[in-house]
């Protein structure tokens, strides 16, 4: 098999390469043929003028199907009609792999398939360069996200997905069968990285994977989901939490802004870098911008998604904001663990152009107090026994987040689906692939 030299975008003027990838179109001219290979670096253009190739290549042209796997050596040639400037003129062409004629889908993007199609395919709609770039922005997301924690003396950790209960709520579980008994598949790490601010760890986080058993089919929910988690020790308020979050945010969009400027022309999206502190908005004050705007919120509610967009467009409108904290809500909206001012929770979300991205605040460190939050709650204090013991012996207080990476995605692409920017989406409907 030829070796490959280089991907396509890193040809230079006068050079032999071997190029790898995958017919994304053929044309023929009558005296010169082309192809357009495609592989991770884009799109190449392979001329075989009929007096400047071998009679066996120029033949060897028509015979290749859409969307097959070749190799290509040549020479690289200036050219102002290829569309990086530089054609390859073939010497020799490999056939690695045949596809067969009908394709699923259309990697060129000639031809529009809905998204049930586009996923059903999933392994060719990555073909399409626009999609690939969603993915390879993702990766930067995650070098960032990486990058800026460890700076911050954060502890990349890993616990169990396998949970004896559930975090986050008694509804939205997936029951599994555990051997004799009954066990959950893991919600988020909320417990487990709490138990670790009672090891001295201090600063930790997770790249998590959440598995949530969501019954509606919103284009904002999966089954499974990605996050990044942190948890932080000898925090005074949540307000130190918030400040790692706004800064770990705004690196995050530095960076894909620095690292993935072609990626984003692409996809015609601009990314607002953001200046830091982010504007915080109390949720009395939420409430109230939406009872103005007509919204038939009350106090003590949750914000539903309908309104949590609509607030999103005032906030926008009003201080110019993508992205801005929710602070001060009611307790009973919040989980079990959360710490609070009386009725009030020190947690807080955070919201970008509308859509909450993540939530998170300060924690109950007292025993007692979190065994009644518990009872309160309806939960069965004795199915936290595992969660409750490194409470007893010297816990200190404590924060932290989890940043979903799909809504994150999602809301700085402007996709309409947070599926788009997942590599295998799993909801209620799909399982497959
Ligand atoms: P929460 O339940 O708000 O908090 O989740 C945190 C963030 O994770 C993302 N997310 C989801 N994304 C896609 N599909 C889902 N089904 C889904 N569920 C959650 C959202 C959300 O803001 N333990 C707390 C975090 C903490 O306090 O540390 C938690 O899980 O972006």
């Amino acid at each position: 098999m030829l070796k490959r030299t280089c991907y396509s975008n890193n040809l230079k003027d006068g050079e032999e390469v071997v190029l790898a990838g995958w017919v994304h179109e053929r044309r023929d001219l009558g005296g010169i043929k082309f192809i357009l290979l495609r592989d991770r670096g884009g799109i190449a253009q392979i001329t075989a003028p009929k007096k400047k190739v071998s009679e066996e290549i120029f033949k060897l042209m028509d015979s290749l199907g859409r969307e097959w796997v070749i190799a290509v050596k040549g020479n690289t040639k200036a050219s102002l009609q290829a569309p990086s400037g530089l054609e390859v003129i073939p010497s020799e062409i490999e056939i690695i792999s045949m596809a067969e004629p009908s394709l699923p889908l259309d990697p060129s993007e000639k031809v529009d398939a809905d998204i049930d199609t586009r996923l059903d395919n999933r392994f060719m709609d990555i073909r399409k360069p626009r999609v690939t770039a969603i993915f390879k922005i993702r990766s930067e997301i995650l070098r960032a996200a990486r990058e800026y924690l460890l700076s911050q003396a954060f502890v990349e950790i890993q616990t169990p997905k396998i949970s004896a209960s559930g975090t986050e709520g008694g509804t939205e579980l997936f029951p599994l069968s555990y051997f004799e008994r009954e066990a959950f598949l893991a919600q988020s790490p909320q417990l487990y990285k709490q138990t670790m601010m009672a090891t001295g760890m201090d600063r930790v986080f997770e790249m998590a994977h959440y598995f949530r058993a969501e019954e509606s089919n919103t284009r904002r929910h999966l089954s499974e989901s990605d996050a990044v988690d942190i948890e932080m020790s000898f925090i005074e308020s949540e307000d130190d939490v918030i400040y790692i979050l706004e800064n770990l945010v705004s690196h995050i969009l530095k960076c894909v802004n620095d690292n993935k400027k072609n990626e984003l022309a692409l996809l015609g999206v601009e990314v607002n870098t953001p200046s830091t502190p982010f504007r915080r908005v109390k949720y009395e004050e939420a409430i109230s911008l939406l009872q103005e705007s007509g919204f038939n919120v009350h106090h003590g509610e949750d914000l539903g998604t309908e309104s949590e967009k609509a607030l999103g467009n005032i906030v926008k409108e009003k201080y110019g904001d993508d992205l801005y904290f929710l602070t001060k809500y009611p307790l009973s909206t919040k989980p079990f663990y959360t710490n609070f001012d009386g009725e009030t929770a020190r947690a807080f979300d955070l919201d970008y152009k509308g859509v909450e991205i993540s939530s998170g605040g300060q924690r109950i460190h007292n025993v007692e107090i979190l065994k009644t939050r518990i009872k309160e709650k309806g939960l069965p204090v004795s199915s936290f026994e595992a969660y409750l013991k490194p409470f007893r012996y010297g816990m200190p207080p404590h924060g932290g987040f989890g940043l979903g990476i799909d809504r994150l995605i999602m809301q700085m692409l402007n996709l309409e689906n947070i599926r788009e920017g997942v590599l295998f989406p799993h909801d209620r409907r799909r399982l497959e692939p």
